[in-house]
């Protein structure tokens, strides 16, 4: 596979970078300290088209390929994934799932506000007993003719409060089982829609996660996305895509660790020279890499699967599955690498550290990667 980046990839990719150095990084180290969500960062990227990249332009998208979203990723991730998880989760889960499944009315409605970051969206389909086992849902959208009645709790939930509209998974008609559920458009402020108490998180702490909660809320019918029936098989559809995007994240994490542990042994000294020329080093500096480009590889793929229409179930699953164990062994090395100063926040290390563990549980934990990739090769 050829994957040569087009003169437009390069543009994007360099943009990103650029940011990343510039916006991202100041900052950083005390957001993620005080929990403080990256507001003035994330209206930045709005305006950059960061935040609906692959949408089409007429509904203010910016019309990029996935590939170059993951070149995106990467490069926010290497500074902060806390900004750039609010970046995955509304360019695949939300607005991708309103181009791909929404009405023309919920395009125009949300789609163009979400696409440009005048807003941004949350998706929500986990509970406390459903995260994995998501056909397990016991939030409930009863059918009362022009709308629904929805009841529950959502946890984890991503942009939990920074959000204006969510996308919300819940059970219609229990009989039906995985086939009963409706995926429906929340705004913020709808009567009976309370946003619950924010998470104290190991990483990514500059995001914001809520639980959310659902008392009775009356939603209008025409805020359904598809079909009857069809929210089990959208919440699929859709994170198949996200998982490129967390895949993409969890590389970016790698790769920002792997340059700061290489820069850092170059220049610190033991035993009368830098740590650079003593094996034990260098040859984790090796294997980091390695592993690197083969995650890199393994997301470039998955993206242009999707772009040029191909299943990217298998890919994106086996990209994200393998580049969030680079990230957690990567940011680990690096951690080692800096020794000391690899434990205390100054140096960034223990920061990507703490954020690469999300990237194996969200989107889908590594255990349902492996569901996901056993069940397609064995299928036939
Ligand atoms: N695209 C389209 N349809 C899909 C699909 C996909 N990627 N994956 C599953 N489906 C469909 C199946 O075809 C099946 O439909 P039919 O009965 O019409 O054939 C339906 O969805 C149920 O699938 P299945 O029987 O495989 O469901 P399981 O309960 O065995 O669960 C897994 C399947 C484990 C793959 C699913 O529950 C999953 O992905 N869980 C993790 C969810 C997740 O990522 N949670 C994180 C929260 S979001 S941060």
């Amino acid at each position: 596979m050829d994957f040569t980046l087009t003169e437009e990839q390069l543009m994007v990719q360099e943009a990103a970078r650029e940011f990343a150095q510039n916006e991202l990084l100041p900052g950083v180290i005390e957001r993620d300290e005080a929990q403080r969500f990256p507001t003035e960062q994330v209206k930045r990227m709005g305006e950059l088209g960061f935040l609906g990249m692959m949408v089409d332009p007429k509904y203010g998208g910016s019309g990029l390929d996935t590939l170059s979203y993951a070149l995106v990723m990467e490069e926010l991730s290497k500074i902060d994934a806390s900004s750039s998880v609010v970046v995955s989760v509304n360019n695949s889960l939300v607005c991708y799932g309103l181009e791909a499944y929404g009405s023309e009315e919920q395009k125009q409605n949300y789609l163009t506000r979400l696409a440009s970051g005048e807003i941004i969206g949350a998706f929500c389909l986990s509970e406390p007993e459903a995260g994995s086992d998501a056909t397990s849902q016991k939030t409930t959208a009863l059918d009362k003719g022009d709308h629904y009645i929805l009841n529950g709790t959502k946890n984890w939930i991503t942009n939990g409060n920074s959000a204006s509209v969510y996308i919300v998974i819940a059970q219609t008609d229990k009989e039906k089982g995985h086939k009963g559920i409706n995926a429906l458009i929340v705004e913020k402020g709808m009567p009976g829609f309370e946003i619950g108490p924010k998470e104290n998180k190991l990483g990514i702490r500059g995001s914001d996660t809520h639980s959310l909660i659902f008392n009775d809320v009356k939603v209008p019918k025409k805020n359904r996305i598809g079909e009857d029936g069809f929210g089990f098989k959208f919440a699929m559809k859709t994170l198949a895509g996200g998982r490129i995007g967390i895949a993409a994240q969890a590389l970016g994490i790698a790769s920002g660790a792997y340059e700061l542990a290489k820069e850092y042994a170059k220049v610190r000294k033991a035993f009368g020279t830098e740590i650079v020329n003593h094996q034990a080093i260098a040859f984790k500096l090796a294997d980091m890499h390695t592993q690197i480009e083969a995650a890199r590889l393994l997301v470039y793929k998955a993206a242009k699967d999707k772009d040029t229409g191909a299943d990217y179930d298998l890919s994106g699953a086996m990209a994200k599955l393998y580049a969030s164990q680079v990230a957690m062994d990567t940011t680990i090395e690096a951690v080692q690498i800096h020794g000391g100063n690899g434990f205390v926040k100054d140096y960034h290390v223990e920061r990507l550290m703490r954020d690469a563990k999300i990237t194996q549980i969200y989107e889908g934990t590594s255990e349902i990667q492996k569901i996901v990739i056993s069940r397609s090769i064995t299928k036939d």
